[in-house]
C-alpha cells in the first residue's frame, strides 16, 4: 500500500525516526529498522533517559530495559534491568533471534549479550547521570518507591543524611510525594522510546528502550521489556507503543489492549483512549501515553497526566511530523 513504509515513535525523537525510515527504505526488515531507530536514541541518549548515561537507580547505576517484537510471527526478545551493556535494543534482538527464551534480566542478560558479541562490560554511568544522582541523594530523607513500610529511622534506611529529622521541611510527606512523582516520570524528560515500523508490505515490528524510572529500587523492571505493555504488534491488526509510569501501566498491558480492541473493530483513536481510561479510572494520578496504529497506517494517540507527542514518517511526508495529544 502507498501508506507504507511507515515509522511511528513516542516523543519528538526525530533522529531515531529518520534512522528507522532510512533503514526501512534501504531494504532492512522491520525488525532491523526498529533496531536502527531505537539504537539511534540509545546512542544520542534521547532525553537522558535512553541508552547509557541516563536515569540512574537508587544506587546511582544506570540499567536498561528493552523489548523487540515481530508482528508477523509474534516473536519477542527482551532484556530487563540489564547492566554494563549499552545496546539495549540489540540485546533484545539477540534474545529473540538466538534463544528460545523471551526475556533475560540483570547481570545474566549482560553476560549473554556480551557472549553474543555486544561490547561490554561498560560503565553505563555518565557525568550527567552521576550529577543527577548526587543531587537527588543530597536532598533525600526517605526511601524511594516504597510503601507500607516503617522507616528504621527518621529518614529511612536509604540515603539518609546524618542529623536530618522528620521535622525538617523536606521530610514533609507532600514534598516526598511530589519528589517521587517527579523522579518517576521525569521532570522534563520523556524516558522511553517505543517505536513501530511497517515495511512496504505492511509487516510490523515494534521496539522499546529505556532506563526505566529514575532512582528506582535496584532490580526494578518496568513495562519496557513487557510485551503488550510498552509495545505490541500483530500484522493482522496493527501496533501500539507506550511511555509513562511503567509500574502502573504494566498492570494493564495497554498496548495489548489497544491491539485487541482494534481487532474487534475499534478505530485507533477510540482504542487508544479506552486503554488510557481503563488505567486512569483506577489510578487518577497516573501519567502515561500511547500511540495506536492500525494495519492501514491510521494512527492516533491518547494520554493522561501530561501532554504527549509522537512522531510519524510516511511516504506522504517530506520529513518527520510531530503530533500533539492532549490528556483524555
Ligand atoms: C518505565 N515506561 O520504566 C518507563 C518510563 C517511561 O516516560 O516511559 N517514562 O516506567
Amino acid at each position: 500500500s502507498s501508506n507504507f513504509p511507515l515509522v511511528i515513535s513516542t516523543w519528538p525523537f526525530l533522529e531515531a525516526v529518520r534512522a528507522g525510515w532510512k533503514a526501512i527504505n534501504d531494504g532492512s526488515s522491520s525488525i532491523d529498522a526498529v533496531v536502527e531507530g531505537c539504537s539511534t536514541c540509545e546512542l544520542l541518549r534521547c532525553d537522558g533517559t535512553v541508552g547509557p548515561g541516563g536515569s540512574p537507580d537508587e544506587n546511582s547505576e544506570t540499567t536498561i530495559d528493552a523489548l523487540i517484537m515481530n508482528g508477523a510471527t509474534m516473536e519477542v526478545g527482551a532484556v530487563g534491568a540489564m547492566r554494563y551493556v549499552k545496546d539495549g535494543i540489540k540485546a533484545a534482538r539477540l534474545v529473540m533471534l538466538h534463544t528460545e527464551h523471551t526475556m533475560l534480566v540483570g547481570d545474566q542478560a549482560s553476560a549473554f549479550a556480551i557472549s553474543m558479541g555486544l561490547s561490554g562490560p561498560s560503565n553505563l554511568s555518565s557525568t550527567e547521570s552521576m550529577e543527577k544522582w548526587t543531587k537527588w541523594k543530597e536532598n533525600r530523607c526517605q526511601p524511594n518507591f516504597r510503601k507500607n513500610v516503617i522507616p528504621t529511622n527518621s529518614c529511612g534506611p536509604y540515603h539518609r543524611k546524618k542529623g536530618v529529622n522528620l521535622d525538617e521541611k523536606r521530610c514533609l510527606v507532600e514534598e516526598i510525594a511530589e519528589d517521587m512523582k517527579l523522579s518517576h516520570v521525569g521532570l522534563h524528560n520523556h524516558d522511553t522510546i517505543s517505536m513501530a515500523i511497517f515495511d512496504k508490505s505492511g509487516h510490523i515490528a515494534v521496539g522499546t528502550s529505556t532506563n526505566g524510572a529514575s532512582f528506582k529500587i535496584p532490580g526494578r523492571v518496568g513495562d519496557g521489556p513487557i510485551a503488550g505493555s510498552s509495545s505490541y504488534a500483530d500484522d493482522e491488526v496493527g501496533a501500539c507503543g507506550a511511555t509513562g509510569d511503567g509500574d502502573i501501566m504494566m498492570r494493564f498491558l495497554p498496548c495489548y489492549q489497544v491491539v485487541e480492541s482494534m481487532r474487534l473493530g475499534l478505530e485507533p483513536r477510540v482504542a487508544a483512549k479506552d486503554a488510557i481510561l481503563r488505567i486512569a479510572r483506577k489510578y487518577p494520578n497516573f501519567v502515561g501515553a500511547i500511540f495506536a496504529v492500525d494495519k492501514n497506517g491510521v494512527h492516533a494517540g491518547a494520554c493522561h497526566g501530561w501532554t504527549f507527542q509522537y512522531s510519524v514518517r510516511s511516504p506522504s511526508m517530506d520529513d518527520v511530523e510531530v503530533f500533539t495529544v492532549y490528556p483524555v
